[in-house]
């Protein structure tokens, strides 16, 4: 019933009209299909999204191997997983490509599910995977999702009721109240969206992060919700010969502390991802010291979803929460082994989009069944709300099952 009979890979398109990959995994009894995603404000010590020969290498690649796979089980995950590092037999997937094997993976992981005639996050968590991440939504930004944006990367509003559909409708009016602002404010400029459809105008950082409460606090007052900023700088992408470079100032690492501290007194800023480069564990340790009993702090591209990065991090008292992200480590299951690593250790967990998306909804799926705190999925935009609307669906699903 859940033996691999067939698998087929082909490039489609992501969000950016850039060419992606897609993996259909059959079983006797079901069907698998899943896509990668693209980051554009890539970590350092991801695997690599393709091998030299790009995406067109990565794909023969596989098809040489696809024997491999076929008889299988479909539901021994970590077994495929370890066959999908055996063929590649490099530590970073630069052979295979890990967009390609993550594709591969979670298709493995949706053809086990349907042959048993279960959700992905009901297969994966189990009978009490029943809480529903909060969705923390980008409306606002720049840094290397748009050009002539903020310098910090994402702006955005977590909504925190205990009802997904809620959430998911309260930061998308966050981005429409936004909206209305910026208009106000730049009667006489067209202003445009980034790569994750939040807004780019020509605010400085500070402009910006004030504007984004303001919209926050309004949409609290009119629908009742707690909502919250949050803030991911992706400092890496700004960081140069050891200083923060923002388009008005230059930070030293202990500025770049202080700022960042400052933003979240001065506004109530609730999640703070990557306020740091990706090697500054130290640096990750003191902002935690000093915030992380008001602030979520995240490591994205300091941790790359990878445990040995994690338990860096965890031996230094850096961050509190780990994004997750799994095309950065490539499987299914060294996606799990992060999660349940940043958990054994009390640290919060945000499963993520990345910049470049298509419409598959695999992480709203992941989000429930591990477990994690936070959704970062966006607001609007076709492939952001395939996730949003799934999450809405899967709250569905359970509240039919749990009465109480
Ligand atoms: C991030 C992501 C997603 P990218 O930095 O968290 O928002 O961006 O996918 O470009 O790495
Ligand atoms: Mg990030």
């Amino acid at each position: 019933m859940t033996l691999i009979e067939s698998i087929e890979i082909r490039k489609i398109l992501d969000s950016r009209g850039n060419p992606t990959v897609e993996v259909d995994v059959y079983t006797i009894h079901g069907f698998g299909r899943a896509a990668a995603p693209a980051g554009k404000s890539t970590g350092i010590h991801e695997v690599k999204a393709y091998p030299p020969g790009g995406i067109d290498a990565g794909i023969k690649f596989l098809k040489e191997h696809m024997d491999n796979f076929i008889g299988m089980d479909a539901t021994m995950q970590s077994e495929i997983d370890a066959v999908l590092h055996e063929i590649d037999q490099t530590p970073n997937f630069s052979r295979l490509g890990g967009n390609i094997a993550v594709a591969l993976s979670l298709a493995v992981a949706k053809a086990a599910a349907s042959s048993l005639g279960m959700s992905l996050y009901r297969y994966l968590g189990g009978a009490y995977a029943t809480d529903i991440p909060k969705p923390v939504g980008n409306v606002l930004g720049g840094g290397k999702h748009a050009i002539n944006g903020t310098s910090i990367q994402e702006m955005l509003s977590a909504a925190l009721s205990d009802s997904a559909q809620d959430n998911v409708f309260a930061n998308a009016k966050v981005h429409a109240v936004l909206g209305k602002k910026l208009r106000k404010r730049f009667p006489d400029l067209s202003i445009g969206l980034g790569d994750e459809k939040a807004w780019v105008a020509p605010l400085s950082d500070e402009e910006a992060v004030a504007l984004v409460r303001e919209a926050v606090d309004e949409v609290h007052d009119e629908t009742g919700i707690e909502i919250q900023p949050a803030l991911d700088f992706a400092a890496s992408s700004f960081y140069e010969n050891g200083k923060y470079v923002y388009r008005n100032k230059t930070l030293s690492t202990e500025e770049q502390i202080e700022f960042v501290e400052k933003l979240v007194k001065d506004y109530g800023i609730y999640i703070v991802e990557d306020p740091l480069h990706e090697e500054d564990f130290d640096g990750f340790a003191e902002l935690t010291r000093r915030i992380g009993h008001m602030a979520y702090v995240v490591g994205d591209d300091i941790f790359v979803t990878n445990t040995e990065r994690i338990k860096i991090g965890i031996d230094k008292g850096a961050a509190n929460t780990v994004l997750i992200k799994p095309n950065q480590i490539g499987t299914l299951t060294d996606t799990f082994r992060a999660v349940k690593l940043a958990k054994e250790h009390g640290y919060a967990c945000m499963i993520s989009h990345r910049s470049g998306e298509t419409c598959d909804t695999s992480i709203a799926h992941l989000g429930v069944a591990f477990g994690c705190e936070f959704i970062k999925t966006g607001t609007i935009g076709g492939e952001r709300i395939a996730k949003l609307n799934e999450l809405i669906r899967i709250e569905e699903e359970i509240k039919g099952e749990w009465k109480w």
